[in-house]
């Protein structure tokens, strides 16, 4: 096991990660930027160390800083958590030249896994369901015209160094494709420095629905059931649910046994995150990998028993899976609130400045995790998530009723949050049966924009 591991991020995710090397009596070693002197993670930490000023490029991004803090202080491992680093192949590769182990998958799973195009070439190899669709090649207009003739409109067009929903573009007829594929490209090459798009038939009303897998370096893979993650505004999920109401147990076995298939297919190690689209004939598509631990990965926690930060660290230092498939039990149903500083009557602007009051929920079956306090002065650098709100109970309709109750506990003041959304997200008819796909929010929940 690692004699100490650095945490190389902060918020929520570097006290959940941090909470988690307690457990397993590991020293953490923390970093923050001048703006983040007085946050929790550093309270909490063995160790915390400055790496730069407020800019994330001069601090949560500064690799030669946070390898400074890792020689100094004789960390031997490096958690990434989720953003900044996380998905860096080339910090990756600093990591494992250093000696330092990255707990996270290689740096090749990583590259191969940010390229979304190859990723998904490779899957149709493997005989993965995919979207149907193809690669563009720049050299060959023509080419594209007549494969996107074949297909049908509407496509959509995606950056093959995209993911997450970033630099999507809608075709809805030959007459504009020319043209949407100059747009796309240019602005995936000022986004991620790399214009490659390929092009897919666009779904209209898909259910987002990820598999959480387990991979160890001695070839054990196992699923822990999926999350729906297909409330959404603007790319940016909201609520998540786990597991997912759309699925049966069929169909979580055979898309759980493709999660696997995936994971294989790309040598896969560490905990992972395989994204699928649901149609509405429960036709179920591979669209990306994720290869870090996410956001929301609490619902699946809770409703499995499996802390994964401890899994991410055992399987790092090269322990054997616990775990089998057949002793995975998908227990109750969990949902989790993002709660935003953000004010939802205004687009949802954010609202950094200080907490008055932060008094949070619980009883039975409530988790939160949360990197701020009362009193605590919310900078406008990052990003403004402040809490997610957890609860488990055994079925949906229970656990419905005890969010509702959490989000109406919860006590926040000083700053605008997105309670009250979640609150009538909770009380929409749609949504309480069940019935919601990713363009829930813009059909069903009105909102300014
Ligand atoms: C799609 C799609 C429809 N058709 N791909 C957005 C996030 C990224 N991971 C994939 N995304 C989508 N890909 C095809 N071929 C619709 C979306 C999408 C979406 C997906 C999940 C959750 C919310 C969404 C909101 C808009 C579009």
């Amino acid at each position: 096991m690692f004699r100490k591991v650095l945490v190389a991020n902060r918020g929520e995710i570097a006290v959940r990660v941090i909470r988690a090397l307690k457990e397993l009596n590991i020293p953490s070693v923390a970093i923050y930027s001048e703006a983040d002197k007085d946050s929790l993670h550093i309270k909490i930490a063995d160790e915390a160390y400055c790496v730069g000023p407020v800019s994330t490029s001069q601090s949560y991004l500064n690799i030669p800083s946070i390898m400074s803090v890792a020689e100094v202080s004789g960390a031997d491992a490096v958690h990434p958590g989720y953003g900044f680093l996380a998905e860096n192949a080339y910090f990756a590769e600093v990591c494992e030249s250093s000696g330092v182990k990255f707990i996270g998958p290689s740096s090749e799973i990583i590259t191969l896994m940010g390229d979304k195009a190859r990723a998904r070439e490779m899957m149709i190899q493997a005989g993965i369901p995919v979207v149907p669709g193809f690669n563009h090649d720049p050299e060959d207009l023509d080419k594209t015209r007549e494969k996107a003739e074949k297909l049908g409109y509407p496509l959509l067009i995606k950056a093959a160094a995209g993911g997450g929903g970033k630099g999507m573009r809608i075709v809805h007829n030959s007459r504009e494709l020319e043209r949407a594929i100059e747009t796309a490209r240019s602005e995936a090459k000022a986004a991620f420095g790399n214009a490659e798009v390929y092009l897919e038939k666009y779904l209209e009303e898909p259910r987002h629905i990820e598999f959480q897998i387990l991979a160890d370096e001695h070839g054990n893979i196992v699923h822990l059931g999926e999350r729906d993650c297909s409330i959404q505004r603007r790319h940016q999920k909201i609520l998540e649910e786990a597991p997912s109401p759309a699925l049966t147990e069929e169909l979580r076995e055979k898309m759980g046994a493709t999660a696997i298939k995936v994971a294989r297919t790309a040598n896969y190690l560490n905990v992972g995150t395989v994204e699928f689209l649901l149609d509405n004939q429960n036709n179920f598509y591979f669209i990306e990998m994720n290869t870090r631990i996410q956001v929301e990965h609490p619902v699946t926690e809770m409703i499995t028993g499996v802390d994964l930060i401890k899994e991410q660290i055992r399987i790092a230092a090269g322990e054997e899976l616990s775990i089998k498939q057949e002793d995975i039990k998908i227990n109750g149903v969990a949902l989790e609130c993002r709660i935003n500083a953000e004010d939802p009557e205004r687009k949802f602007m954010p609202c950094p400045g200080k907490i008055q009051n932060f008094i949070l929920p619980g009883g039975p079956g409530v988790r939160v995790d949360s990197g701020v306090y009362s009193d605590y002065v919310i900078p406008p650098y990052y990003d403004s998530m402040l809490a997610k709100l957890i609860v488990w109970e055994e079925d949906r309709e229970k656990a419905l009723l005890r969010m509702e109750r959490a989000l109406s506990e919860f006590i926040i003041k000083g700053v605008k949050t997105t309670i009250p959304f979640h609150l009538k997200i909770l009380n929409n008819a749609y949504f309480r049966r069940g019935d919601y796909n990713t363009n829930f929010i813009n059909r069903r929940l009105k909102t300014e924009d």
